[in-house]
């Protein structure tokens, strides 16, 4: 990729959902980075995302409030965050907006655009495409035109995978290019713990330790989760860490209790941070149904553990299979735990796997990503300043 280089410290709107999702965390993990690069970050969103600590200097959080009035069924969110977008651009004199995930944030960015356009006020739009906005939501029928839009008038858009940047072209009238910046993880923090007595707790001596880490939706698959865990488990004496939650999980602890493994499946909701749990496993179950990226899997494999995961989406250019993870496809996957299974008995395979996750994830550092979004927002402040001449 050909680099530039900013002129100034940029001053950038990051909007962003604050939940434990992926999108939100990918964008809190850059503010951050961006910030400690001095560039000033201000995050707008409805609440405070889960990692981000606005006592850093350079960080700041903006809360969109909502109004409620009688007549309306559901408050209309996207007028709010506009509105928001628009305050916290005039007040702090923004360069950019950079949006993730596009429904509907690459809407509002638009629209505030245009709003301060009609004040004197240039700004500029990236947005950031991770997922289900493309593949499972913005597909549907009643946003498809709109998010084709949205893309259309973002100055730039990236997408977090050769995947989904396919996907993004294939399904949607973009009328540009979508570039791909891939996800990252901050080694200094994911990395290899061991906390003397976690493993222990959800582990008794000579088990395998499994672990799933999700928002648990539909998409994640649980129920396979649980079934390549008693698969595996049949084989070799094996627990299972689920971490995370969301609207599968009281399904999944049904499952658990009817097959009477509760004694080995062990749910602790949603845990930040959760690197030092990763790390006490010895491989990570991702059977999503599809996945743009798969943060969590980098994020497990920063930590040294290994996945297992199906063959989809972006999986496959994070996962080298049969070199620091395992592929699944929809045919395979018998021979996926079998496969598993010869790992988690063999400690040196094992030992290698992990070894080699450790490898890939340092591909992934951050000090690599953070320079190709650097790069886009120079570009534009090189278009911004020969659009003046
Ligand atoms: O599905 C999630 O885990 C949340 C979702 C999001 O946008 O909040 O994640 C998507 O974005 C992540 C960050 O870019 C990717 O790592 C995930 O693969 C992607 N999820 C899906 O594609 C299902």
């Amino acid at each position: 990729m050909h680099t530039m280089t900013l002129e100034r410290p940029l001053r950038i709107g990051m909007v962003c959902y604050p939940t434990y999702g992926g999108s939100g965390v990918v964008a809190t993990e850059l503010g951050k980075a961006l910030a400690e690069r001095g560039h000033s970050v201000h995050f707008i969103s409805n609440t405070q995302p889960a990692r981000l600590d606005v006592f850093r200097e350079n960080l700041y959080f903006h809360e969109v409030s909502m109004v409620h009035y009688p007549l309306f069924e559901h408050s209309p969110y996207v007028l709010a965050l506009t509105g928001k977008m628009v305050e916290v651009a005039r007040e702090q004199q923004l360069d950019l907006f950079h949006v993730h995930y596009a429904i509907p944030h690459a809407t509002a960015a638009h629209l505030a655009k245009e709003i301060l356009a009609s004040q004197g006020q240039r700004i500029r739009v990236v947005t950031t495409l991770h997922g289900t906005d493309i593949t499972l939501v913005g597909k549907d029928p009643n946003y498809a035109p709109v998010v084709s839009f949205a893309i259309q008038q973002s100055d730039e858009v990236t997408a977090v995978s050769e995947y989904l940047r396919g996907e993004t072209l294939r399904y949607f009238d973009c009328r540009k290019d979508v570039l791909v910046i891939s996800n990252f993880v901050d080694l200094q923090r994911f990395k290899p713990f061991a906390r003397a007595g976690l493993r222990e707790r959800f582990c008794p001596p000579g088990h395998r330790l499994l672990v799933h880490v999700s928002n648990f939706r539909r998409v994640k698959r649980i129920d396979r989760v649980l079934e390549w865990y008693r698969a595996i488990a049949a084989s070799i004496p094996t627990s299972l860490l689920m971490v995370g939650d969301g609207p599968e999980l009281p399904k999944a602890e049904q499952t658990v209790k009817e097959w009477g493994i509760q004694s080995k499946v062990h749910f602790v909701g949603r845990q930040d941070p959760v690197e030092e749990l990763c790390s006490a496993a010895d491989l990570m179950l991702l059977p999503s149904e599809t996945e743009s990226f798969g943060l969590a899997a980098l994020e497990a494999m920063a930590c040294g553990v290994p996945v297992m995961a199906s063959e989809a989406g972006g999986l496959t250019e994070l996962i080298q299979d049969g070199i620091n993870g395992i592929l699944v496809s929809e045919e395979g996957q018998a021979r996926g735990v079998q496969r598993a299974v010869e790992i988690l008995n063999n400690a040196e395979l094992l030992q290698h796997y992990r070894n080699a996750a450790l490898q890939r994830a340092s591909q992934y550092n951050i000090t690599h990503i953070l320079p190709h979004y650097e790069s886009l927002y120079a570009g534009l402040q090189v278009q911004s300043s020969s659009e003046l001449t």
